[in-house]
């Protein structure tokens, strides 16, 4: 039985090929820097974006036509949703996918029967798993829509809520662990506040830091090896949210004694929504050695709000996969589609279009960027204007070997500096002669 019969195995057809529904520069099996772009790109898909975002926004309903859904809470179309998502990812094919607890399963009236239904689904998970070789990037637990967490789940002012979100944790975690989950994923939606007013952020950010604690011991308690992750988004659907960017989260974590534990899954559109490009996000990540995964997508410049368009910038994708490469590829973590279509593209058939053409962009922002990393001038270009610390001077500075009063005595010696130009133009022009 097939939920998409008109569409085919998504082919690879090389840059010539006019069929919307190919591949033109993904190709799974081709090689760039010595390791396959299948191996680069670690493509994942959102399960709550492919199979339950019914496309509705702030002014209209859904429209997203889902003729396989009855709509129901029933463990049946859970589990029918579960093999129309799987025959979506063998069709495109995408090797990884993220889920919520509440996207794969439904919260029923208590939480025993919750979690008994999560079990239930991630039983029929593991198997079509197994028959298709898809694997699980990360999970995570929905800690933001019910009406419980409205006022936050870790950091919620009732300790009966934080409370209920531990044990929703415990159940996510455990699912990922049965479904051999590389990573999970704490994105805190509600983790903040709408006015400091009612608020003491000093316990709350106490009380998130505890629930990051119990998550550890748990993992340790069963044995579960994935990586875990925080992903930082500064607002919405906070006025403020505590994991705000990546440099908040590194300080949280440190501050609370939880760097070894968790690496950052960085999402483009939330750096967007916190005044900092992609790039930047990326680089504060992998200078403290915590770029774990992305949650790839882009937002709308004519909008204020977290679009979650699926990626088509190639300067975008170009930078991603720069650091990428820089970090020397993914290793538990990897390109997860974190994006929706149009509220106007409601057909099934758009979630290929969609995915297709993602995973194209980024295919294309491999190679690009591995050409300007063979080309090598943008690196030697950053090494020459930083030469001045490799010897002399700078590199006595750097050995800390100076004292104030050393490097007063060399400036009356030396006198006015004579800066070298940025070049900004002259590289953005060099970065035009690979797109
Ligand atoms: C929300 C968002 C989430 C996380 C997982 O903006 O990105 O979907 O990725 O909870
Ligand atoms: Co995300």
């Amino acid at each position: 039985m097939s939920y998409f019969p008109d569409v085919p195995t998504i082919p690879f057809e090389g840059p010539e090929s006019k069929n919307p529904l190919a591949f033109k520069h993904y190709d799974p099996e081709a090689v760039v820097e010595g390791k396959t772009m299948r191996e680069h790109l670690r493509f994942g898909a959102a399960y709550w974006h492919v199979m339950r975002n019914g496309l509705a926004d702030p002014f209209g309903g859904p429209t997203a036509l889902m003729p396989w859904d009855d709509g129901s809470d029933s463990i049946d179309n859970a589990k029918k949703r579960a093999e129309v998502f799987f025959e979506f990812l063998e069709k495109t094919g995408i090797d990884f996918y993220c889920f919520h607890d509440r996207d794969i399963a439904p919260e029923l009236d208590d939480f025993a029967k919750s979690t008994a239904a999560l079990e239930a689904v991630v039983e029929h998970l593991g198997q079509l798993q197994e028959k298709s070789g898809k694997k699980l990037l990360w999970g995570t637990a929905c800690l933001f829509n019910h009406p419980r967490y409205a006022q936050g789940a870790g950091t919620s002012p009732d300790a009966e809520v934080f409370a209920y979100a531990a044990a929703q944790v415990k159940a996510a975690i455990d699912a990922t662990h049965k479904l051999g989950g590389l990573g999970y994923t704490f994105w805190g939606g509600r983790e903040g506040y709408a006015t400091l007013l009612n608020t003491d952020m000093k316990r709350e950010l106490d009380h998130l830091a505890a629930l990051l604690h119990l998550a550890v011991d748990h993992k340790k308690a069963i044995g579960f090896e994935g990586q875990f992750y925080i992903e930082p988004k500064p607002r919405e659907p906070s006025t403020h949210q505590y994991d705000s960017d990546a440099a908040a989260c590194l300080n949280f974590l440190r501050e609370y004694d939880l760097l070894d534990h968790f690496k950052l899954n960085i999402e483009t559109n939330h750096a967007t929504l916190a005044g900092h490009s992609m790039q930047h996000e990326l680089t504060v990540a992998l200078n403290a050695g915590a770029l774990g995964s992305i949650d790839a997508n882009q937002g709308d410049t004519l909008l204020g709000w977290d679009t979650d368009e699926f990626p088509t910038d190639l300067y975008g994708t170009t930078q991603v996969m720069l650091k990428v490469l820089e970090m020397g590829g993914f290793t538990t973590g990897g390109l997860n589609f974190d994006a929706k279509r149009r509220r106007e593209s409601h057909e099934p058939i758009d979630l290929f279009h969609a995915h297709v053409g993602g995973m194209d962009a980024f295919a294309r922002g491999l190679k690009i960027a591995a050409a300007i990393r063979a080309d090598g001038r943008l690196r030697e270009f950053v090494a020459n204007r930083y030469a001045s610390w490799d010897s002399g001077i700078g590199a006595e500075i750097e050995a800390g070997k100076l004292t104030l009063e050393d490097l007063s005595k060399h400036v009356r010696r030396k006198g006015e500096p004579t800066l070298a130009s940025g070049r900004q133009e002259m590289l953005s022009n060099l970065i035009n002669e690979f797109i």
